[in-house]
């Protein structure tokens, strides 16, 4: 059998064995093409089974997360953590709250996990979790109380030398803390290391809520510096108003750029004079608001319901809402309207024929596995101070976070040369990440 068809019949068998799983499929898929040429390296890899092995997640957990809304109705939603691969570290990754969350969406996540994980060089593994739990309207106390019931199962499975979670879509500072609160109630330990992304005022990290859309952009900086260019002056467009989304709308305009749309499942804005970010953290941390509140502020900009925020001419686009939302049709207009560079704040925004208009266009392509790590680092530099019982300055831990990133991109660049694929990131990426586990697969033996 040629490596081809040994990574075709993998792939066949992974779909088999995970049926309806989409999502998951895809991002299996995405990493099997592009790592043949690794496994023609090594064939060590091939001998032990190591993609194989990499395809089954360790251990999946699901569980029931009973609640009482405030009306005293009682709702039954679904937990998940999905413990993919500990062979860099303990399982670490994110949980997601939002209604569209299954087993396929939760194993795609933990899939990516583990290689952004093993490309920040930190020592962590990859999982995901999360629930089908939807916390939008829903008020603090039903959220805390929803907070409590799903800790109260996913405590005995967690712990700072075990499975480390933090945030993603719909579970941020305010979720963190109720977690954390549960797990320390529950196990009366006070773990700090056992999540991440937690509040300043109790073991939290300066730079974890700004590190993922701060690093992406910090990615574009230099995916630009290899072509003698930068950001100053560029027309960004950035699709999403949540975490990630804002830290990169400000760290682009602190590097010169300008961000003239962003947008939520409801839409996007258009500003023409730069998103205006205390604006747009009022209407969307502070109040919780939809992004059309944002105009009532800025009345020049525009909201433009349900279309696409592709639409809007740009330079530099980074999505940075949620998986495939940027399609062959938005790829297509992004690259007529002038667009040089794609940069993934989210995870696997661009679907597989998005990413190929872009090769064929020639619009270069930062992947979100390495574009996206700034988050997951900050979470590895927030454990380190955990452990040590220590707590650096802002602008340290932003000169770290920006360190990981130039780091990152030059694994991914230098790898893709080795393999004969100069400036393509997202095989450099794969490659390394997938190197970097077997690697430390092969040493642990069969298990
Ligand atoms: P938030 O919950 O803070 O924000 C999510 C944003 O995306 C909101 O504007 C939301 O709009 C929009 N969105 C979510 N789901 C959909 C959907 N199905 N269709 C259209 N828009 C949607 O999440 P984050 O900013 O934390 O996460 C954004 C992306 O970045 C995700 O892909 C996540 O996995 C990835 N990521 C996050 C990291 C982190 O540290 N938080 C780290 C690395 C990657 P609405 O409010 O209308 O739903
Ligand atoms: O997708 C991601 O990398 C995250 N949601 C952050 C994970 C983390 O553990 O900080």
């Amino acid at each position: 059998m040629t490596t081809q068809e040994k990574l075709e019949s993998i792939f066949a068998a992974v779909v088999q064995r995970n049926p309806g799983e989409a999502e998951f499929h895809q991002a299996v898929r995405e990493v099997l093409d592009s790592v043949g040429p690794a496994l023609e390296k090594h064939p060590e890899y091939a001998d032990a089974k190591i993609i194989e092995r990499i395809c089954e997640p360790e251990r999946q957990i699901i569980f029931r997360v009973p609640w009482e809304d405030d009306r005293g109705e009682v709702h039954i939603n679904r937990g998940f953590r999905v413990e993919f691969n500990s062979a860099l570290g303990p399982y670490k990754g994110g949980l997601r709250f939002h209604p569209s969350v299954y087993l396929g969406i939760v194993k795609f996540l933990g899939f990516e996990q583990l290689f952004k994980n093993a490309l920040t060089g930190m020592p962590i593994g990859g999982g995901k979790g999360g629930s089908d739990f939807d916390p939008r309207g829903r008020s603090d106390r039903e959220v805390m109380r929803f907070c409590q019931s799903f800790m109260t199962e996913l405590y005995r499975h967690i712990g700072e030398y075990t499975d480390v979670p933090a945030g993603d879509i719909g579970v941020g500072a305010r979720e963190i803390g109720y977690l954390f609160g549960q797990y320390k109630r529950i196990t009366n330990r006070y773990e700090s290391g056992v999540l991440t992304g937690k509040g300043l005022a109790y073991g939290g990290a300066q730079v974890r809520r700004e590190a993922t859309g701060y690093g992406a952009v910090f990615f574009a900086q230099e995916m630009l510096r290899v072509t003698g260019d930068d950001l100053d002056g560029k027309r960004v467009v950035v699709s999403g108003s949540g975490n990630v989304a804002t830290y990169a709308i400000e760290k682009v305009h602190q590097l010169g750029g300008t961000v003239v749309a962003c947008s939520d499942s409801s839409g996007f804005i258009h500003d023409d004079k730069g998103i205006d970010v205390e604006v747009l953290k009022e209407v969307k941390q502070v109040r919780r608001e939809r992004i059309a509140a944002y105009v009532q502020h800025r009345p020049h900009a525009s909201f433009t319901a349900g279309q696409s925020v592709w639409q809007v001419p740009c330079h530099v686009a980074l999505p940075s809402a949620t998986q495939n939302e940027l399609d062959a049709t938005d790829a297509a207009t992004l690259a007529a309207g002038g667009c040089l560079l794609v940069v993934e704040g989210a995870n696997m925004p661009a679907t597989p024929r998005a990413i190929r208009v872009f090769a064929e266009t020639g619009v270069r392509f930062g992947p979100g596995k390495a574009a996206n790590a700034g988050g997951v680092a900050a979470s590895a530099l927030e454990m380190q101070q955990n452990a040590s019982r220590d707590s650096w300055t802002f602008a340290y831990s932003e000169q770290r976070l920006r360190d990981i990133m130039r780091d990152i991109h030059d694994r991914c660049y230098a790898t893709a040369d080795e393999y004969g694929m100069p400036g393509n990131y997202a095989a450099g990426a794969n490659i390394d990440g997938f190197r970097s586990v077997a690697e430390a697969m092969l040493a642990h033996g069969l298990i």
